[in-house]
């Protein structure tokens, strides 16, 4: 049996689009390891409960059972080591660890703000009263709230994205002339906001659009094929 993923859903069981899991579906396409994904939604904790917690990603390779996607990333690498390396090296697997933790803290949370309510709409009717109260009281108000001066607040997330925008105006990829895991890092945060927003976070004469389009592109269009908005 192949590679089995649990991966975040919205209303419909294709709407994928949990950062994360978009991470690892890219590295197991780097590797070129088959796997077959298993839509999970918030309300199903008890699905994963095998993994000993209660978020996804989580991997099951055979009979071992991994989540967080750094540390599936690095079992990948480690388990996987005669495959297209994600990291290319222990230099580049440490810096790449700064820019995932970089991407969880300051790009997913940046975004969240701006599309918080966006995601309400679209998850599964039965994981809107879970979100809503778990939302909410991270954020200290109404999701509604949170979003409220979004066209605002995108200007100074999209100044955020200069370093990013430096970097992809001198090289093709933050991985280099190839894309790495440093790539895919950060790209599932932005296929995280097209899966389940149509709200605009990038321009599209911005070199961060034309990279991210590169990677929709990258393994036959299959980031690009799924179920999203032209954003
Ligand atoms: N650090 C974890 C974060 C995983 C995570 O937060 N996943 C979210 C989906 S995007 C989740 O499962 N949340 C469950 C919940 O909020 O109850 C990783 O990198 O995998």
């Amino acid at each position: 049996m192949g590679l089995q993923l649990y991966d975040l859903a919205g209303a419909e069981p294709e709407r994928r689009f949990s950062p994360y899991c978009w991470r690892i579906k890219m590295a197991l396409k780097h590797k070129g390891l088959p796997f077959d994904t298993i839509p999970w939604r918030f309300a199903d904790k008890d699905v994963i409960a095998f993994s000993g917690q209660g978020r996804v990603p989580v991997l099951v390779d055979g009979d071992q059972v991994v989540f967080d996607s750094w540390t599936i990333a690095t079992y990948l690498e480690d388990n996987y080591a005669d495959r297209p390396s994600l990291f290319g090296g222990d230099g580049g697997r440490a810096a790449t660890r700064f820019v995932n933790a970089w991407a969880d803290g300051v790009l997913v949370g940046g975004i969240v703000r701006l599309i918080l309510t966006d995601i309400f709409a679209n998850i599964d009717e039965k994981d809107r009263p879970y979100f809503r109260k778990t939302r909410e009281e991270r954020f200290g108000m109404s999701l509604e709230k949170v979003t409220a001066e979004r066209e605002t607040n995108v200007l100074a997330f999209r100044k955020n994205l200069e370093p990013i925008c430096a970097v992809l105006g001198a090289q093709p990829y933050l991985g280099g002339k190839e894309p790495a895991y440093v790539d895919y890092a950060v790209f599932g945060c932005f296929q995280f906001a097209r899966c389940i927003s149509r709200f605009p976070l990038l321009l599209e004469d911005d070199p961060v659009w034309a990279w991210r389009d590169r990677l929709l592109s990258a393994f036959d269009g299959f980031a690009r094929k799924a179920l999203s908005y032209a954003v």
